[in-house]
């Protein structure tokens, strides 16, 4: 049978995404050629011995190659959760850019990365084409075992802290919010379940040509990422936010309101990818800002929730509580 694999160095498409294209769609790329019989034939000669033993590629970690990080420390991993197309990949595209011409995260500095490959992917589609236009990043796969950890190697206060953003499908974002156990929902259910925290985006754009039906949709997601929340932190994200102007007033005040109540005291933060100046707020301050926001609150104490224990005894000795009981 004829087998068909990328010819350009460092691409692992179709198991990973083409490294040409930033893309799922390798079979467009001109590199991803179709490799005959006698490739096939030399493999099975080879037999079991030529398996690769490369550990990682640089573009993007899965949960299997954590191990990597192992060795200094448990890394803290931030799930983006969010309808399809509400612009997860489009922020981690530009959070990139943005650090790499300059900005900086206050008081969190960069030490490396795994996944450089991955972040420079990502931030090549929003470079403006010899055309003057900007390709956008494709939408990311939705199978379920498709996972891309992006890794960034910070130093605070003093230590290196490894985080990772977890990016994935909004699609399959949609299925899990419907049904928490949908086969086909298995690396959402991997980032909920492993989150220390989450990046949650509601979708200017959604919110304009749905109405509605953008509404529902946020307002479910929200309701099932606090489900089984247990205290992580969630910090919202107004993506798109150019389109604000065109949005419905009561609208918005529904989902605001309703978000109000589902993460109380959570930050809120409007951000755009689409400058307007060289200083955008929304842009370049804003976008930076949910990554500080993020940062600082994984790294600040969580309040202890400790319910005292009932004791069913009548030994005063154990059942003396002092001041605090008597509260
Ligand atoms: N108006 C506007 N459009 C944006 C902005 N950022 C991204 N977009 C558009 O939104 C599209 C989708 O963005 P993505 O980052 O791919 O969205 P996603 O959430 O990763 O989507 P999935 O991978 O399908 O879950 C992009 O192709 C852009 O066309 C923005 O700041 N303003
Ligand atoms: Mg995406």
């Amino acid at each position: 049978m004829a087998k068909r694999r990328c010819t350009k160095e460092g691409c692992y498409a179709p198991d990973h995404l083409c490294v040409e294209l930033a893309s799922p769609r390798h079979e467009q790329c001109e590199f991803f050629v179709r490799v005959g019989a006698i490739e096939a034939s030399v493999t099975t000669s080879k037999g079991s011995a030529a398996t690769t033993s490369i550990p990682w590629t640089g573009e993007w970690l899965r949960p299997e190659q954590l191990d990597l990080l192992a060795h200094r420390g448990k890394p803290k991993i931030i799930g983006l959760v969010g309808s399809s197309g509400a612009g997860k990949t489009t922020y981690l595209a530009m959070l990139y850019s943005l650090l790499f011409n300059g900005k900086l995260i206050e008081n969190w500095d960069f030490a490396g990365s795994y996944t450089l490959n991955g972040w420079e992917l990502q931030a090549k589609t929003l470079q403006v084409q010899e055309d003057g236009t900007v390709r956008n990043p494709d939408a990311t796969p939705s199978d379920k075992d498709f996972y891309s950890l992006y890794h960034l190697a910070l130093r605070h206060d003093g230590f290196l802290h490894d985080i990772l953003f977890a990016d994935s499908s909004g699609e399959v974002f949609s299925k899990w919010a419907d049904n928490v156990n949908d086969p086909a929902a298995e690396n959402a259910r991997w980032i909920y379940g492993n989150a220390h925290a989450f990046l949650f985006f509601v979708d200017c754009e959604a919110i304009v040509e749905q109405r509605g039906r953008a509404k529902r949709d946020i307002i479910q997601l929200a309701e099932q990422v606090k489900s089984r929340l247990r205290g992580r932190p969630v910090v919202i994200i107004w993506s798109k936010a150019d389109l604000t102007e065109d949005m419905r007033e009561n609208i918005v005040e529904v989902i605001k309101q309703s978000l109000s109540e589902t993460f109380p005291g959570a930050t809120s933060i409007e951000i755009s990818n689409y400058s307007k100046s060289d200083s955008d707020q929304l842009c370049h301050v804003n976008n930076i800002s949910v990554a500080e926001t993020m940062l600082n609150l994984l790294t600040s104490p969580q309040p202890l929730r400790i319910a005292p224990a009932s004791i069913q005894t009548n030994d005063f000795f154990f059942l003396y509580r002092g001041s605090y009981g008597s509260k």
